[in-house]
């Protein structure tokens, strides 16, 4: 099989309808301030049995395809030494290796950023295919307000981002671009709406540009949603309505999928929008693209919370990432029921 055919065998593979993707590559950063906001040390042994506990949960490869890992826990191992990559490959789910390496301020634009990593990115991309990696994800973050964000702020994100997907079509691994649209701030729909619709359509003509292969690529994307500081947070029947519209606008059919990231939404109200996002697909007679989620709070803070860092709460913990994830694969379907919360 060609490298292209690969790819878009790997991309399809990675959208399977019901199943999802789970976002566990939170920078140790990141990882540390949930720690801490369950009382617990920001130490890298609890980072790496955090992780050990969502790999080793009975039954994931029931609901996902893929798992995203940092840097660091791609690197790491479970207690009777199995490398994650290897443990979640044995499951017959997918490492997926998150390759960029954060944002830092845009200069001369205020209150922007633009995310950094594709330095010696080739040859990292090398390595992590050696290590079982078969996709990679690189975010970009853009924030709405009055004056943002800037056309030279879209432009050199999406340049980026298509730079980052066409080496690792390169390498042989699927590109996961993730152009996210931030929740915060106190926008309307119809602005985000407009701002993500923006960045999509930059980001499609840059891929296209840089003869980036489509069918290989999958887009991890935001929901389009009222700022969280806005007056009336939007029903998810219109949350559906606005994203289907931004994605017609913008998304070219030969994309094989598109999976959501959480955003901050509180885990039920992510599980919500999915599932009337797929009633409005199954009433349009399907779309063009697989859809799914690709959540990390949205499905890893009851995980956390019934965790709270004890051994003893181990399978708890366990059960209520199963319960996220089987909420999803049925908000994936429009058949989500709120009552089995
Ligand atoms: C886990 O968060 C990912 C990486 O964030 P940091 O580098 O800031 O720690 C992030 O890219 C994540 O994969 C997506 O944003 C989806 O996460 P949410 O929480 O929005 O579903």
């Amino acid at each position: 099989m060609s490298n292209t055919e690969q790819l878009r065998e790997m991309a399809k593979t990675l959208v399977t309808p019901h199943k999802g993707i789970l976002a566990a590559d939170q920078s140790p950063r990141t990882m540390n301030k949930q720690l801490e906001a369950l009382g617990l040390p920001p130490e890298a042994e609890l980072r790496r049995k955090y992780r050990q506990l969502l790999f080793t949960t009975e039954g994931l490869q029931e609901y996902v395809t893929g798992v995203i890992l940092h840097d660091g826990t791609i690197r790491n191992h479970a207690d009777d030494g199995t490398e994650f990559s290897d443990l979640l490959i044995a499951k017959g789910v997918v490492p997926i290796i998150k390759v960029d390496k954060s944002t830092v301020p845009h200069t001369n634009f205020e209150g922007e950023v633009v995310t950094q990593g594709l330095d010696g990115l080739a040859d990292r991309l090398q390595e992590y295919y050696d290590m079982g990696a078969r996709a990679a994800k690189w975010r970009a973050v853009f924030t709405i307000s009055e004056n943002t964000p800037t056309e030279q702020n879209i432009l050199f994100d999406c340049m980026t981002l298509a730079r980052y997907a066409a080496l690792c079509q390169e390498a042989g691994i699927v590109p996961m671009v993730e152009p996210e649209v931030l929740f915060s701030g106190s926008h309307s729909l119809e602005r985000a709406e407009e701002v993500t619709t923006m960045v999509l359509q930059k980001l499609f003509e840059q891929l296209q540009w840089n003869n980036v292969d489509l069918e290989g690529v999958i887009l991890k994307s935001s929901m389009v949603l009222a700022g969280s500081e806005w007056s009336e947070q939007t029903s998810a029947a219109d949350v559906a309505q606005a994203t289907l519209r931004t994605f017609m606008n913008s998304v070219p059919p030969e994309v094989p999928g598109i999976v959501f990231l959480s955003g901050g939404q509180t885990p039920q109200r992510a599980t919500e929008n999915l599932d009337a996002i797929a009633e409005l697909e199954a009433q349009e007679g399907g779309f063009p693209w697989e859809l799914a989620f690709s959540f990390s709070r949205g499905l890893e803070q009851p995980v956390q919370e019934a965790w709270q860092g004890k051994d003893e709460n181990i399978e708890a913990a366990q059960a209520a990432l199963i319960k996220r994830l089987q909420l999803n694969s049925m908000a994936d379907q429009g058949t989500y029921d709120p009552s089995m919360e």
